[in-house]
Formats: structure tokens, sequence, C-alpha cells
């Protein structure tokens, strides 16, 4: 499958001119925000910097981060460089701890926008004619409404039917001939439980296309969803500071690897101890500078996740960098008795033995001074109905192989198929019970 480039001449320009358009529209985002936001007027201060310094990308180095810390504190409209009456959006997310992060559109943002994510979905093979399912949620989350403008830009049919009601997700999806469906993959994998429970086969709808993000998920779990809804699956990445959906995307023809549209957005990869820039194929901190948003422009935003950039030039022809899939945030890695783990790996792991449907969660407990992790994954209806003492050798072999390959001790707990919790957005597959 191919997909049609949307902004040719941006999404195909060599290096060095793509570096020195960044190079410019660098110093113009520097400039507005030292000139409109006190905070970082005061930053820039402090590491005495002067956005007249900027000659070239390099030195974004010398600019000083921002961190989710720095969106709290001038909450909620503190950072935005424009009078909430220049603002005609305004999007939030919401995280673990109280107040959520607020993010605002000027009209020219959100033409910005829609024109990235008709740009995302024709990266991902979408073109005119298509007809869109999308279940991003809509609302104060940036994917709904990112997708439906989007799908609008590019000039696809879009029902805007939001995350939720399953069974009439699966009708729609059939009625209406949907070809496309734009969603968390954890609620395609939810929706194609559904469809095996109300006897609708792949075959009966005209699906071809799937645009999974919002949450991390494997290469595992890719094939999963695509053999069961029998479509391509794209992962798609992005966050409510830098825009929304539309940061970056995979390519239909490779489906390795997500393009970062650079034109917009500048991505680092960093140490997250030291704050040094890595080179291309390190493993790191992922770290965005927007470049042309008007209302809320981010400078070195350090998004938690991690990551890798790859310069190699991709089949698709568009010359910007990819990101590998995000394996983790510095934040959400579990220590479990000194050992480093991060939920992806134990997915990975999981999903790589037989018989093991793709519903987990991981429960982490401390007892007296140990930690404890308990894997709960759901088996298959086969393995299920099987004798207790197999299903006990299988829930050892598991055990010995995380033990091996991922250095911990985890109990792992087979369980009956669909019993675990599903979800419509984001999935939470990790409950920390400990109280440190
Ligand atoms: O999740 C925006 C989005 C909507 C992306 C629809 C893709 C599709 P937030 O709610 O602000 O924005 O959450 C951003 O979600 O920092 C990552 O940790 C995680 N995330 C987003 N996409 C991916 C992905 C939207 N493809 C946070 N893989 C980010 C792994 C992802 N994690």
């Amino acid at each position: 499958m191919i997909s049609m480039i949307w902004d040719e001449e941006f999404e195909t320009m060599p290096r060095e001119a793509l570096e020195s358009l960044q190079a410019y529209r660098l110093r113009k985002t520097a400039e507005r925000v030292y000139a409109t936001v006190p905070f970082y007027k005061e930053s820039f201060d402090r590491a005495k910097f002067h956005p007249s310094q900027i000659k070239s990308v390099d030195d974004l180095r010398r600019l000083p981060f921002t961190h989710k810390e720095d969106l709290r504190d001038n909450y909620p409209f503190g950072l935005f460089t424009l009078p909430l009456h220049e603002v005609v959006r305004i999007h939030a997310s919401s995280g673990t701890t109280g107040k959520p992060t607020v993010v605002g559109y000027t009209r020219r943002d959100i033409e910005t926008w829609s024109t990235l994510m008709a740009r995302t979905l024709s990266c991902a093979g979408v073109q005119k004619g298509d007809v869109v399912q999308n279940a991003y949620g809509y609302g104060l989350f940036t994917g709904g409404l990112g997708f439906h403008y989007g799908s609008e830009r590019l000039g696809a049919t879009v029902i805007p039917i939001s995350g939720g009601n399953t069974k009439r997700q699966i009708m729609l999806m059939e009625d209406f001939g949907s070809t496309v469906l734009t969603c968390t993959p954890s609620y395609a994998l939810t929706i194609a439980e559904a469809m095996d429970e109300m006897q609708v086969t792949k075959d009966r709808l005209k699906l071809r296309i799937g645009i999974f993000g919002a949450e991390p998920w494997s290469q595992n779990m890719r094939l999963q969803v695509e053999n069961k809804l029998g479509i391509d699956a794209v992962d798609i990445y992005g966050l409510s500071e830098v825009i929304g959906p539309g940061v970056s995307v995979e390519c239909i023809e490779a489906k390795n690897g997500l393009h970062i549209f650079e034109d917009h957005f500048i991505p680092e990869v960093i140490d997250p101890v030291t704050g040094d820039t890595l080179p291309y194929g390190e493993e790191g901190e992922l770290v965005f500078t927007t470049v042309t948003k008007e209302a809320f422009p981010v400078i070195r935003y350090r998004t938690r996740d991690i990551t890798r950039l790859n310069q190699e030039p991709c089949r698709c022809g568009r010359t910007h960098l990819r990101m590998e899939r995000i394996t983790g945030r510095t934040d959400d890695m579990l220590i479990i008795r000194g050992i480093n783990l991060f939920p992806s790996q134990i997915e990975s792991l999981l999903m790589n033995i037989n018989g093991l449907e793709p519903h987990y969660q991981i429960v982490v407990k401390r007892e007296g001074t140990l930690d404890t992790m308990e894997v709960r994954i759901e088996v298959n209806e086969s393995v299920f109905s099987d004798e207790i003492k197999n299903l006990e050798a299988l829930e050892k072999k598991i055990e010995n192989e995380c033990k091996e390959s991922l250095g911990v001790a985890a109990q792992i707990k087979l369980v009956e198929p669909k019993t675990l919790q599903r979800f419509e957005g984001k999935a939470q597959r990790v409950i920390d019970e400990r109280k440190i």
C-alpha cells in the first residue's frame, strides 16, 4: 500500500533546507515567547540566553527546558502568548494528580493542526473517499477533535462517534461501510472482541486501516489487532502540550517508526538525568520545541516519553526523522526490588506466548519491605478449558521467562477470558498499591 504525500514540499525537504527553515522559525518562536510570557523571559534570562543568539538549530541546545511542573505552576493560561480573546479553542489533558494541563489554540493554530492531521491521515494511507470512524474521545482530550478536523481537511467522510458504546460502533461500522478506524489500540481490541460476541466477522466490514495511539502498544499487539480486524494498523503519537495528535505517525509503506513533522516540531532525545542531547540512535527522553504555534508554543518541552530517533531515509520518500515506538515513560518505570522495568517489556514478553490474550494487568504491592509484582493475564478459551495442572505449568513457564529475560520475579496469574477491565480510551494497566 502507498500513501499520498500531503505537503510534498515540506515533507520531502532536503535536510539542509529543513534546518534553515527550522532555525528561522525557532528564532521567531523564541522571540515571541520571550516578549510575551514572563515565565520564558525569566527562564531565558536565568540561562543568560537571548533569542537574538539563535543562528542555527544547534543553538536550541542552549535554551532551558520546560517541564510539566512549569505548566502546572502557570495554570491555567499563564503560558499563553496572547490574551484569551485571541484563543478560539482550549484543550486539556487530565494528569494523575490534581489540575489538568491546559493548552490553547488561535484560529491559525487550528488551521495548522488540521493540516497536520490531514498530513497524518494521508501518511497512514487514508484518502478522500475513505469513511473514518473516529472513536477517539471528543471533548477536552485532543484525540477526537484533532482527527475530526484532519479528516474533514483531507476530504474523507468522518463519523464523529467518539469512544464507547461498542455494539453501536460495530453496527455503524458495518452499515456505514467505515474503512478507517481511529481509537486507542486497547479500544481496538475491545471492539474486536465485541465483534466476536456479536458474530460479526471481519469480512462483513470494509475496514482497511487503523490509526492507533495515545498510549503505548507493542509490535505483537499490532499483529494481533491487524489479524483480528483484517487491517493495516499504524502507530500515531502526539501530546496535548505539543499540539495533540499530529506530531508523528508511521507511513503505511514501512510501518517502521513514526515520521516527526519536523517543519513544525523540533525533536531531541536527551539523557533524562544529565539533560545532554544524545546522538541519533540512542535511547532517551524525547523533547520537543514547537516552531509554528501561536497561542501556546513550547520550548524544549520534556515529554518524559522514551524513544530513539532514526535518520535513515525511508522508502516512502519523506525526509523527516523517524522516532521508534515509545518504549516507556521516565515516570512509569517500575522499580521492583531495585530492577528497572517498563510495562511495555512485560507486554512484549506476554504477547510472544501462545494462548494468551492481549488483556493484562500488572499489580505491584509492598509486603513488609519487599516489592511484589503480580501479572494477571487472560488466556484464550481453549487454554482455559485445559486441565488445572497444565494451566499451572503455563504459569510457571511464564514466571521463568520473566525471571530469565527481565530479571524480575513475577507471580503470574492466568485468568478466565473476558474478566479483566476493558478500556474505551487510554488503558490503565499498572496498579501500584505500594505506599511509599
Ligand atoms: O494522547 C494525543 C493523541 C491523541 C495521540 C490521539 C495519538 C492519538 P495526551 O492525552 O496529552 O495526548 O497524552 C500524551 O500519551 O506523552 C505519551 O505518553 C502517550 N502517547 C501518545 N501517543 C502514544 C503512542 C494524546 N503512539 C501522552 N505510543 C504522551 C505511546 C503514546 N504513547
